[in-house]
């Protein structure tokens, strides 16, 4: 009865929301839910104090259930199990000990959120694909028992989970001398809390990704109880279903890490069809009261799920999900290309290999995905100038074709064209630019036939400086496709990669 208020922050102020009446007073909350306290072996007692509970945006009540009533697991991944993974525990060490477990590699902990599970789906999903990558000991931490019954009693119980994590990782340190050096937490929702909570506990872990933080009760509040950048030596996070006002999004909307990612904006993601989005505060009643959940990826939403979706497609595609800096995603939109000197971070798996990562924390970024799987795409700048014919009605198109036969095609301009005006446009093109065959050059025939036009197109893999030198920073190669002639009377022409000429502006 007491789980009533839906926190969310407003331009940096923090709105608590009674959704049950009648409403206590914020006295009345805090005065009713301060001082208690459960204690439990090996990871010591929890109370509701402040910050816990009774501060903005936190007003929830209760305490974390047991670690045996949640029934947590920690289930091991390496390249000797495959598919056949083994359970391991911290309170039986020769468990882990006669596992695959290796102490010469990294290890990663994947941790899922509210009402979900990490016995099957996309947690599983995950460490199997790191493991294509890379040789790594990769950890599938399962509470589902946890999460699964109100949002508040899940909220309470990742202080446990976060516990759990922490013993497990300096149990590791006691039987192998483990470095924290060597672990990287990847959290979703109210799992990149638990990360959080987990950093908290453990000096010096290498790295914690949060895929889209759950924002209802952390939003606003103090460091301390959610995930922020001194958790780890390294926190990268990406925002897929941001609130904002008034929508309710589940996801955070402040920074929180030293990257912050904004795919799309951060808040509603394409692809997305309003039956399956299931956002906004209806939503959230429902998750607060009495929602018991039977498949989780369904409750945060589609928005909210994109956060691990792009994750799992970035180990594929690591440049498809090049981020630019950029102070808000309308300016991103219209600007903010190409990067910096200092180059631009990949969102996703390969973001820690950005050399300018821990400059500062709360760094944002931003970048458009596709609407479907692998969602990758490449930023490019398009210019095109026309001539022949002060002014004319019609419409320019790109169309990209890759090496397997695949095309996508984008439009320029459209309307009324003039002549030598030039038309800028940003494409976020599907096809990586290493993989592109040829690029043609279209218009409305009819309308153009007598036109002439001059056209260039440059492509960019990540990075940037094509522009100007043409070198590109991440040690990645610049590839221009360029056409710098004048085409008369034709209807379409293809651009060829690696020309030489840079193209006309
Ligand atoms: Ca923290």
């Amino acid at each position: 009865m007491l789980n009533v208020y839906i926190p969310f922050a407003l331009g940096g102020w923090n709105v608590d929301y009674c959704i049950l009446s009648p409403c206590p007073t914020y006295k009345e909350v805090v005065s009713s839910t301060l001082g208690k306290e459960v204690c439990y072996p090996r990871l010591g007692c929890f109370t509701d104090d402040p910050p816990w509970s009774g501060v903005p945006g936190r007003l929830l009540t209760g305490l974390p259930d047991s670690p045996e009533h949640m029934n947590i697991s920690f289930t091991l991944y390496t390249r000797e199990t495959g598919n056949n993974s083994q359970v391991i525990s911290a309170i039986n060490s020769s468990t882990i000990q006669n596992s695959h477990f290796s102490s010469r590699r990294k290890t990663s902990f994947i941790i899922h959120g509210f009402g979900s599970t990490g016995k099957k789906g996309w947690v599983v999903e995950m460490c199997l694909l790191l493991l294509e990558v890379e040789n790594i000991n990769c950890i599938a931490v399962d509470w589902h028992e946890g999460a699964k019954g109100t949002y508040v009693s899940a909220v309470n119980n990742i202080r446990v989970i976060g516990a759990e994590v922490a013993y497990f990782i300096k149990t590791l340190q006691k039987i192998f001398r483990y470095s924290p050096r060597e672990i990287h937490l990847i959290g979703h929702s109210l799992g990149a809390h638990t990360a959080g909570e987990a950093g908290r506990r453990i000096q010096g872990i290498r790295r914690i990704t949060g895929l889209d933080p759950a924002g209802p009760y952390f939003e606003g509040t103090p460091p301390e109880v959610r995930l922020d950048p001194s958790d780890a030596d390294f926190v990268d996070i990406i925002h897929s279903n941001a609130a904002h006002f008034p929508a309710i999004g589940l996801g955070m909307y402040n920074t929180t890490g030293h990257l912050d990612f904004y795919p799309n904006g951060g808040s509603v993601m394409p692809g997305c069809k309003c039956n399956s989005c299931t956002r906004g505060q209806e939503v959230i009643s429902q998750m607060l009261i009495n929602f018991v959940p039977t498949d989780a990826t369904i409750i945060g939403g589609c928005h909210h799920s994109r956060s691990h979706e792009f994750y799992f497609e970035s180990i594929l595609h690591p440049t498809g999900y090049l981020g630019y800096p950029c102070e808000t995603y309308k300016s991103f939109e219209g600007d903010c290309f190409p990067c910096s000197q200092e180059g631009c971070p990949m969102m996703g798996h390969y973001a820690d290999r950005f050399p300018a990562k821990l400059k500062r924390v709360n760094q944002k970024y931003f970048l458009n995905t596709a609407a479907d799987p692998p969602f990758a795409t490449w930023r490019q700048k398009v210019f095109i100038k026309l001539s022949g014919v002060k002014k004319m009605r019609g419409d320019i198109n790109l169309v990209f074709h890759d090496t397997e036969g695949n095309t996508k095609e984008y439009e320029i301009a459209s309307g009324v064209l003039s002549q030598d005006q030039v038309y800028t446009k940003y494409l976020d093109v599907e096809i990586n630019p290493q993989n592109t065959k040829k690029i043609e050059f279209l218009w409305n025939k009819t309308i153009f036939t007598l036109l002439w036009a001059r056209l260039g197109a440059e492509t960019y893999k990540p990075g940037n400086n094509c522009l100007e030198r043409n070198t590109a920073v991440n040690n990645l190669e610049c590839i221009l496709f360029c056409h710098c002639k004048t085409i008369t009377n034709q209807d379409k022409v293809s651009l060829i990669p690696r020309c030489i000429t840079r193209s006309i502006v």
